[in-house]
C-alpha cells in the first residue's frame, strides 16, 4: 500500500498495535521536552516511578513560561528542574536560552524521529519532518521512563500547497486560512500532513508556524516532507549530517484532503475569541489598536524577526500603541544583535522582552481596560492575556507591524515594497545555555516548600454520585479550567494550592462549592478541555473531588489525562440529552466493569441519560486502578 509520510514515521516506531484509523496505538519516543510550568509535575511523576535515568535517545527541560519570579515560588521551582535533569540526564535549557519549540527546532529536530512534548504546541517539529506530539506531564514521564506512548491511531489529512505566497503573506496567514476551514475541533484525532508543489517554497521556521498553530484545530499534529530546504536549515544550524530525505509515496492515500493555492492567500486575521474566528485582514482594518505583541513559539523565528526588523527599519511606531518584541531564542536575539537589525527595530520603539512565552500565557504585558491587543500568538481565549475585557486578535508579523505602525488593524500590502527576506546560510550558533548531563549523575535536588507531593488518588469506586457542579458550552478550554498568568503558574507544583482556582474566571465559587459537596460531576459541551496539555486541569479537578465529567465531545490531550488521573470522561450518546442536565442536578452512575455503554440516572429529574466510555482496556485498567501513575508503578514491580 502507497503510505503516507506519517504513516512511515509511525510505522518505524511502532510498538503496539495496529496502524488503523481509531485503533490503540503505542509510539517508540525518541526525544522528549518538559517545559517548566508543566516540568515540575512531569519530574515529580517521573521520581514516582523508580527509574534511575531517563531511557531516550534525548529528553530535554526547558525553562521558558514563568520566568517572572515574583517571590521564592517560582525560583525554587526552576532550580528543583536543573537538579532533577542533572539528576535523571536530561539536558537543561536555562532560562533566557529561548522557548522550547523554537529551540527544539533550531537545534534537535530530526526528520524521521518522534518526540512527546509537556506542551500542545510540540507539534512545531514537524515542520522538521518529525512526528512530534504534545502530551500531559504523566505520559512524557512515562516516555522518559521507556514506555511507548499510547494514542488513538489518528486519520490522515492531507494539506495541499500549490503556488507561492505573495508578498506580505506569510506562513500565519496560511494557517489562518486552514483554521477557518476546519476550526478549533476539525483536526481532533487526525494528523495535517503537507504536501504538494507549494511546500518547497516554504522555509522550515515557516514550516514550523504551521505545523505549531495545527494545534489550534485539535490535531494529534502536523508534518512536512524532509527536503532539500530542510536540508539548508540544518546545514544552517551545522546539523546537516542529520538530515534525511522524507516524503509520502507518490499518490499515497489520505482519509481527505484540503486544497490551499498560496497564491490565493491573502493577510487573515482572527477575531476575539477563539483562534478559528478568522476573517480577512481587509475585513477589520481601521480598527484602532492599543497593543502589538510579536514573539510566541508560533511566529519569533530568526526569519519572523528579520521581517519584523526590515518592515521598522526607519519607521516609527504610533504614539497610541505599545509594541513588543519577544525573540523565541537566544539564537535569534544573538543573530538579530550581529547584524543592525535589533537596532532597527529598537529605534522604531518596539520594547524587546526577554527570550520566552512571556505575554503569551498572560506572564506580563496585559493589556489595558477593553484594549485591542495585536498578537502573533496561537491562541486568543478570552482573558488569557491576563485582561479579562480585552479584545486579542492574531496575525501574521507583517500585519503586526503594519498596524503598530499605523495605531490601528492594517492590511501590511499598506507599507508599499516587500524586503526580500534571506536566511543566512550560517547562523551563529552558541549551546552554552544548555548544562548537558554529566556521568556519574549528581544526586542531590533541593525542593522549596512550594513544590508538595503528588498527592494519592484510592481505585474509583462502583458507583459514582454526587450534583452537577457545573454545567458548561463548548469548547471550554483548558484556560477557562485553570487560567495561566504568573499567579496561578506559581503554584503548578502544589495541586491542593492550585485547586483552588479551578475555573476561576468562569464561577468564582466552583472550588469552595466542589470541596463543600465532598465532588461531582462537571458537564460540558463539545470540544471540551481544548488548548493547554497542562494536566492541572484534569488534577485540579481530581483533587476537588470530580468523578466524571460529561460531555458532547473531548479534545484529545484533556481526555487522556483525566483518565491518567482517573476521572471517568464520559460522552452524551445522545447529545440533545445535554439539555436534560442542569447544574444542582444529582445523579448517579454505576461504573463497575467500565462498561463501555452506560446508563447515567438524573435522580433530580428523574430521567436516564445513556452515555459512552468510549476507552481501550488499558485505559480502563488504568482508570480503574485510580490512574496512570499507579498502573506504571505496579507494572514496574512486576520487572
Ligand atoms: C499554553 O500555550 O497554553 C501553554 C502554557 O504553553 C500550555 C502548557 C502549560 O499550560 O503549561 C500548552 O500549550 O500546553
Ligand atoms: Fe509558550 Fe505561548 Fe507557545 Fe504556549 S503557546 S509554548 S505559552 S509561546
Amino acid at each position: 500500500m502507497r503510505k503516507s509520510l506519517a504513516e512511515k514515521v509511525i510505522a518505524q516506531h511502532l510498538a503496539e498495535g495496529k496502524m488503523e484509523p481509531g485503533e490503540q496505538i503505542g509510539l517508540k519516543i525518541d526525544h522528549t521536552l518538559t517545559q517548566d510550568s508543566t516540568g515540575t509535575l512531569a519530574y515529580l511523576e517521573f521520581e514516582a516511578m523508580n527509574v534511575p535515568h531517563v531511557k531516550t535517545k534525548l529528553s530535554l527541560s526547558f525553562v521558558d513560561h514563568n520566568m517572572l519570579q515574583n517571590d521564592f515560588r517560582n525560583a525554587d521551582d526552576h532550580r528543583y528542574l536543573q537538579e532533577a535533569a542533572a539528576k535523571y540526564g536530561v539536558v537543561f535549557s536555562r532560562p533566557g536560552n529561548g522557548i522550547c519549540h523554537q529551540i527544539h527546532l533550531e537545534r534537535f529536530a530530526r526528520p524521521s524521529y518522534t518526540l512527546l512534548g509537556s506542551d500542545s504546541h510540540t507539534p512545531t517539529a514537524g515542520g522538521g519532518g518529525m512526528i512530534a506530539i504534545g502530551a500531559g506531564g504523566l505520559d512524557v514521564a512515562a516516555a522518559m521512563a521507556g514506555e511507548p506512548f499510547y494514542l488513538q491511531m489518528p486519520s490522515i489529512m492531507g494539506v495541499k500547497l500549490s503556488g507561492a505566497l505573495s508578498p506580505f503573506v506569510s506562513a500565519k496567514d496560511v494557517i489562518l486560512e486552514v483554521l477557518k476551514k476546519l476550526t478549533v475541533k476539525g483536526g481532533v484525532n487526525k494528523i495535517l500532513e503537507y504536501f504538494g508543489s507549494g511546500v518547497k517554497t516554504l522555509s522550515v521556521p515557516e514550516r514550523g508556524t504551521i505545523a505549531n498553530m495545527g494545534t489550534e484545530t485539535g490535531a494529534t499534529t502536523s508534518i512536512f516532507p524532509s527536503d532539500e530546504v530542510t536540508k539548508a536549515f540544518l546545514r544552517s544550524q551545522g546539523r546537516e549530517d542529520q538530515w534525511i530525505e522524507l516524503k509520502a509515496d507518490d499518490d499515497a492515500e489520505y482519509s481527505e484532503v484540503v486544497d490551499v493555492n498560496l497564491g490565493d492567500v491573502e493577510p487573515m486575521i482572527a477575531l476575539p475569541h477563539s483562534p478559528d474566528n478568522v476573517k480577512t485582514v481587509r475585513e477589520v482594518e481601521g480598527k484602532p489598536v492599543d497593543q502589538v505583541c510579536i514573539g510566541s513559539c508560533t511566529n519569533s523565528s530568526l526569519r519572523d524577526l528579520k521581517t519584523v526588523a526590515a518592515l521598522l527599519k526607519d519607521k516609527k511606531i504610533s504614539d497610541r500603541v505599545s509594541l513588543t518584541i519577544s525573540p523565541g531564542s537566544r539564537q535569534v536575539l544573538e543573530n538579530l544583535a550581529a547584524s543592525s537589525e535589533l537596532v532597527d527595530i529598537i529605534r522604531a520603539g518596539a520594547r524587546i522582552l526577554e527570550n520566552a512565552c512571556g505575554p503569551c500565557i498572560g506572564i506580563g504585558q496585559a493589556p489595558q481596560t477593553d484594549a485591542v491587543s495585536i498578537r502573533t500568538f496561537n491562541r486568543n481565549f478570552k482573558g488569557r492575556s491576563g485582561t479579562q475585557s480585552a479584545q486579542v486578535y492574531l496575525a501574521s508579523p507583517e500585519t503586526a507591524v503594519a498596524s503598530a505602525i499605523y495605531g490601528e488593524i492594517t492590511d501590511p500590502r499598506k507599507l508599499g515594497k516587500y524586503p526580500e527576506i534571506t536566511l543566512p546560510e550560517k547562523v551563529i550558533v552558541d549551546d552554552s545555555m544548555f548544562i548537558f548531563p554529566e556521568k556519574p549523575f549528581t544526586d542531590e535536588i533541593r525542593r522549596g516548600p512550594n513544590i508538595k507531593p503528588l498527592p494519592n488518588f484510592q481505585p474509583i469506586p462502583d458507583r459514582l454520585t454526587g450534583e452537577v457542579l457545573i454545567k458548561l458550552g463548548d469548547n471550554v478550554s483548558t484556560d477557562d479550567i485553570l487560567p495561566g498568568g504568573s499567579e496561578v503558574m506559581s503554584l503548578r507544583s502544589n495541586i491542593p494550592e492550585i485547586s483552588k482556582h479551578t475555573f476561576r474566571y468562569v464561577d468564582s465559587s466552583f472550588a469552595s462549592r466542589a470541596l463543600e459537596k465532598g465532588g461531582g460531576f462537571i458537564v460540558g459541551g463539545e470540544n471540551y478541555g481544548q488548548g493547554s496539555s497542562r494536566e492541572h486541569a484534569a488534577l485540579a479537578p481530581k483533587y476537588l473531588r470530580i468523578k466524571a465529567v460529561i460531555t458532547k465531545s473531548f479534545a484529545r490531550i484533556h481526555l487522556a489525562n483525566l483518565v491518567n488521573f482517573g476521572v471517568v470522561p464520559l460522552t452524551f450518546v445522545d447529545k440533545q440529552d445535554y439539555a436534560g442536565v442542569a447544574q444542582g442536578d444529582v445523579l448517579e452512575l454505576d461504573v463497575k466493569g467500565l462498561r463501555r455503554k452506560l446508563c447515567v440516572k438524573n435522580v433530580t429529574k428523574g430521567s436516564d441519560i445513556p452515555v459512552e466510555l468510549d476507552l481501550s482496556n488499558r485505559e480502563k485498567s488504568m482508570l480503574k486502578a485510580g490512574g496512570k501513575l499507579a498502573a506504571v508503578k505496579a507494572k514496574r514491580m512486576k520487572e
